[in-house]
C-alpha cells in the first residue's frame, strides 16, 4: 500500500479552493483591491443568477430571447451543416439554464439536424437542472454536459473531433477586460475549421440610465449576488467577512463602455481569513473591484473580428437594437 506524502501533494494540481485562495491572495493584496466574477458562480450565487434574469431592470436576457426566438430558423441555418444528416455538436459556454438555448434546440430537432448538444458549465447544480429539464422537454436531444470552467471547456473543444457550432451567449464576453476578451476569442477560434460556426450574445450600449438600473436593481437581488462572493469566502476559507459592514456599489461609464460593480467596505476594519493566515486591511469607504460588464458598438466588434482573425457572418439584433447576437467563422 502506498501512503501519501507531503512531497506527494507538491505533485498534484492544486484543488478549487487552492486556486480561490490564490486568487483572493493576489487579489486582495493589489490596489484597488480586486475579486474575479468568475467566482460569483457558487451554487448560490447561481441561483441568484436566475433571479437577475427574471428582473424587471435586466433587459438582456430577455431580450436575447426575443431575438433568438424571431430569428430562429436563420440563426438555426447559419449554425449548422448544410447537409442536413451531418451530425454535428452544439457547443455551449456557460449554458446556465440553457432557456435561451431551448428555442434553438427545439427548432433544430423539429428541422431533423443530428446535433448533440454540449453544455458547459461551472456550476453542477446550474446543469443537473438543465440536463432534468431536456430530458423532459426534449428527450430525443442527445446531451453530454461538462463541469468545467472556461479555460477547460476551450481545452476540451480542442480535443474534440468533429462539427461544431459554438454558442457564447448572454453577453458573457462583456465580463473579460479588453485584452483578456481578445486573448479568449484567440484562443476560441484556434481549434475550429472554416466549416465550423461561433455565435457570440454582445449586450450594445444605450440609454446609460437603463444600463445602470440593470446592475442596480430595486429588489436587492444584485447586490446579494455580489455580497455572495463574501459569504463563499466565509465559507471555502475561513473568512470573516461581516455582511454588515459591505455594500454593493456599481456604475456605468459610457465613455470605454463599462459597468463596475464593487463591494465596499462602510468603515474602517480587519478581515481575517484563516486559509491563508493572513488578515487584510480595508479603510472606511475602500472598495473591491469584482466584476467588469463591457457593452459594445458594431466598430467594436469589427475591430475585435479583425483583430482575432475571424469574420463575422452575419448579425441579429432586437426592434430596439439593445442586444447583438453575431455569427462568426475563422
Ligand atoms: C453573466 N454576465 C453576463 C452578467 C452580466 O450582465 O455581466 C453577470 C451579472 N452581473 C450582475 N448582473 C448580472
Amino acid at each position: 500500500m502506498r501512503t501519501s506524502t507531503a512531497h506527494d501533494s507538491a505533485l498534484l494540481p492544486p484543488t478549487s479552493t487552492q486556486l480561490l485562495a490564490q486568487h483572493v491572495a493576489q487579489g486582495l493584496s493589489r490596489t484597488p483591491k480586486t475579486l474575479s466574477s468568475m467566482y460569483f458562480y457558487d451554487d448560490a450565487g447561481s441561483r441568484l443568477f436566475q433571479q437577475i434574469m427574471a428582473l424587471p431592470e435586466y433587459y438582456p436576457t430577455r431580450t436575447e430571447f426575443a431575438l433568438l426566438t424571431a430569428h430562429c430558423e436563420a440563426i438555426g441555418k447559419a449554425l449548422r451543416p448544410q447537409e442536413a444528416d451531418e451530425p454535428f455538436f452544439l457547443l455551449e459556454l456557460g449554458a446556465g439554464d440553457g432557456l435561451k438555448t431551448k428555442i434553438l434546440l427545439r427548432h433544430l430537432l423539429e428541422t431533423g439536424a443530428q446535433v448533440t448538444y454540449v453544455p458547459v458549465d461551472i456550476s453542477a447544480a446550474a446543469l443537473d437542472g438543465l440536463v432534468a429539464s431536456l430530458q423532459a422537454e426534449l428527450p430525443d436531444l442527445p446531451v453530454e454536459p461538462v463541469v468545467a470552467d472556461y479555460a477547460d471547456a476551450l481545452a476540451l473543444m480542442a480535443a474534440r473531433p468533429g462539427r461544431k457550432a459554438v454558442l457564447f451567449l448572454g453577453s458573457n464576453i462583456g465580463n473579460f477586460l479588453p485584452d483578456e476578451r481578445l486573448r479568449f476569442l484567440r484562443r476560441l477560434a484556434r481549434p475550429l475549421t472554416s466549416d465550423d460556426r461561433l455565435l457570440i450574445g454582445f449586450d450594445l450600449q444605450k440609454d446609460p440610465r437603463i444600463i445602470r438600473a440593470a446592475y442596480d436593481d430595486a429588489q436587492g437581488v444584485t447586490a446579494s449576488f455580489n455580497l455572495n462572493l463574501l459569504v463563499r469566502l466565509n465559507r471555502e476559507l475561513g473568512a470573516d467577512f461581516d455582511l454588515g459592514h459591505w455594500q454593493h456599489y456599481t456604475d456605468y461609464d459610457p465613455l470605454d463602455g463599462a459597468v463596475r460593480s464593487f463591494l465596499v467596505s462602510t468603515k474602517a476594519q480587519t478581515v481575517n481569513i484563516a486559509a491563508l493566515q493572513q488578515s487584510f486591511e480595508f479603510a472606511a469607504w475602500e472598495v473591491i473591484h469584482t466584476e467588469n460588464s463591457y457593452k459594445f458598438t458594431r466598430p467594436i466588434l469589427d475591430n475585435l473580428a479583425a483583430q482575432s482573425d475571424l469574420q463575422i457572418l452575419e448579425y441579429f439584433t432586437d426592434d430596439k437594437d439593445y442586444f447583438v447576437d453575431a455569427i462568426f467563422n475563422v
